[in-house]
């Protein structure tokens, strides 16, 4: 079994509601186990543009599965929440990011891992603190020296 960090993110059709469903069809990918989430945070929009704050929380789970499989499982539940792609960095009804992969460094056309933007969202960080509080990126980078070091932005625990 490989340990997953999932980022998730919502700020559209009732947030809070996009994450618990998230979470529940999470439970029901094969070969995984949704083991823990943070708590749900209320974070001001990064990104260009008048959009509504998210809710935004880090989920933990257990899989068998490779990366890649993982990724067609989540962005096929993004999907069924509505997603559309239209605009980068829009306004969006779920958002599900593989954060961390086990320790794998992960560079394709459709996936890297570890998320390249991570370190510098605390809407991203700070859940995952939450969760693992003495975390080492794989490339040796401390968690709470990215925390330290993070750009502010509005961010409230719900
Ligand atoms: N801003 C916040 N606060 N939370 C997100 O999950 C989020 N996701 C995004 C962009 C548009 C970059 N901004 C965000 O994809």
């Amino acid at each position: 079994m490989t340990c997953v960090y999932i980022g998730l993110g919502s700020n559209l059709a009732h947030p809070v509601e996009q994450l618990r469903s998230a979470l529940t069809a999470m439970e029901a990918i094969a070969r995984t186990r949704v083991d823990t989430c943070s708590a749900f945070y209320s974070s001001a929009p990064i990104g260009p543009g008048e959009q509504p704050d998210y809710v935004n929380a880090v989920a933990r789970l257990e899989t068998d599965l490779d990366a890649i499989a993982l990724l067609d499982a989540l962005q096929a539940i993004e999907n069924q929440h509505g997603r559309e792609r239209s605009i980068r960095w829009g306004a969006r009804t779920l958002d599900l990011d593989i954060l961390l992969f086990g320790s794998d460094i992960i560079e394709t056309p459709r996936l890297s891992v570890p998320h390249p933007r991570m370190t510098e969202r605390n809407f991203v960080l700070q859940p995952l603190a939450e969760l693992v509080p003495d975390l080492t990126l794989p490339d040796g980078r401390s968690l709470q020296k990215l925390l330290q070091q993070c750009p502010p932005n509005r961010l409230h625990k719900l």
